[in-house]
């Protein structure tokens, strides 16, 4: 197939590219490289990523997308190409402008560029777009995968999952769940929403850590960092696992390998025109207080720098997924134990000014989300 891959230079869209020209697609990935400059400016450098020499340069403008679908003609698009973090969308109004900006606006020009391919070619392009679990937010029933059959007054209808988004980047994620859901019915486009957990990870089959010219974008910063990355890196440096609040809080978790098997299936699965199609993309359902057991070490609980729920139901439906033979990696004690001692070798050959700088990214957090 031809694959279009948007955000190609990020911690998932990289070993990607990667995963499915090993299987034989035909993959053009793209990065407007602008994650580089906000990891700059919040002093967060991963270890790996940044090589991109086969990731063509481009931002999500609707002109040179368009010249892109016309000369490579995609079945399908991967659209990763988002400010992915939380925290990053809450830091002031600037980094809340730009994540609504840069979010809402390249996800309407990918959705129009599928339409305008569609309209000349009478097929239609399956947009695989990257959703995210936090768009349902915690709420107090069960989450269903995307769709909700409600009766109300007698009557009865199908209706998107109520979303109740706990920071302006998920924001930004359920406003082009809106979008996209409104295109399939009105233009017929062809979607594949993935609300997808956190993932975790340091490699994957086709980059792996050793592999200095391959290895992933790996963060653990407060503001780019996952939490069990973050975790990990902790462990390896001997600092405590930081719980923010209760530690109660629980997510949804997927390991590197298995988000790309699962972009995959949906990828070689895709959907009829006018269909829009979401998928609960997550192995595990934890609690942080959970993962902190599982790494070891000491831990520090943190007050809780965001507002998130101390407890709450986390029931969630995912059944899409493995209905197409997906498999996921249970997250482990030993799984995290390898990334730990990874991490802990490589950290071992750095100079002096490298090590400290890891360090510094460790510290407590400074994004408070509540308004003051
Ligand atoms: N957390 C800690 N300690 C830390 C860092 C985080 O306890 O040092 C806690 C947070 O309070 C939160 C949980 O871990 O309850 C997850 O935080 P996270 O930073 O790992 O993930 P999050 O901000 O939710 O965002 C990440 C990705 C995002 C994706 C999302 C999926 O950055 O792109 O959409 O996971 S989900 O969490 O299901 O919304």
């Amino acid at each position: 197939m031809h694959v279009l891959i948007l955000g190609a230079d990020g911690y998932i869209g990289w070993p990607l590219y990667h995963y499915l020209r090993n299987k034989g697609h035909k993959v053009l990935g793209f990065d407007s490289y602008s994650k580089r400059d906000w990891e700059r400016q919040c002093g967060a450098k991963p270890i790996g990523g940044g090589h991109g020499t086969q990731i063509h340069a481009s931002t999500l403008d609707a002109g040179r997308l368009y010249a892109v679908f016309e000369s490579f003609q995609p079945d399908a698009v991967v659209h990763l190409a988002e400010q992915p973090s939380a925290p990053f969308s809450m830091i002031d109004r600037s980094h809340a402008q730009l994540t609504v900006d840069n979010n809402i606006k390249g996800t309407l020009n990918v959705a129009m560029a599928c339409a305008r391919q569609q309209r000349t070619t009478g097929q239609p392009v399956h947009l695989v777009k990257l959703g995210s679990m936090g768009e349902y937010g915690t709420p107090k029933i069960p989450i269903e995968e995307g769709w909700l059959e409600v009766e109300h007054k007698g009557y009865k209808d199908r209706v998107l999952f109520p979303k109740k988004p706990g920071s302006i980047y998920h924001a930004t994620k359920v406003a082009d769940s809106t979008f996209l859901e409104m295109f399939c019915r009105i233009w017929g486009l062809a979607v594949t929403d993935l609300n997808q957990g956190v993932v975790w990870g340091h490699e994957t089959d086709e980059c792996p850590w050793g592999e200095q010219n391959r290895r992933v974008a790996f963060h653990f910063d407060e503001i780019f960092g996952t939490v069990v990355n973050r975790f990990c890196v902790q462990r390896a440096l001997d600092c405590p696992t930081s719980i923010y609040g209760s530690g109660r809080q629980t997510r949804g978790f997927l390991h590197l390998r298995d988000s790309l098997r699962c972009i995959e299936l949906a990828v070689t699965n895709p959907v009829e025109a006018g269909e829009f199609r979401v998928f609960n993309q997550l192995w595990d359902t934890l609690s942080i207080q959970e993962i902190a057991d599982m790494v070891g070490g000491e831990r520090k609980l943190v007050p809780n720098p965001r507002v998130e729920d101390r407890e709450h139901l986390y029931a969630v439906t995912r059944e899409a997924l493995p209905a197409l033979g997906f498999v996921g990696t249970p997250m482990s004690a030993q799984g995290l134990e390898a990334i730990t001692n990874d991490f802990s070798k490589l950290f071992e050959s750095f100079p002096q000014e490298v090590r400290l700088r890891i360090q510094i990214q460790l510290g407590d957090p400074k994004t408070m989300w509540r308004q003051e």
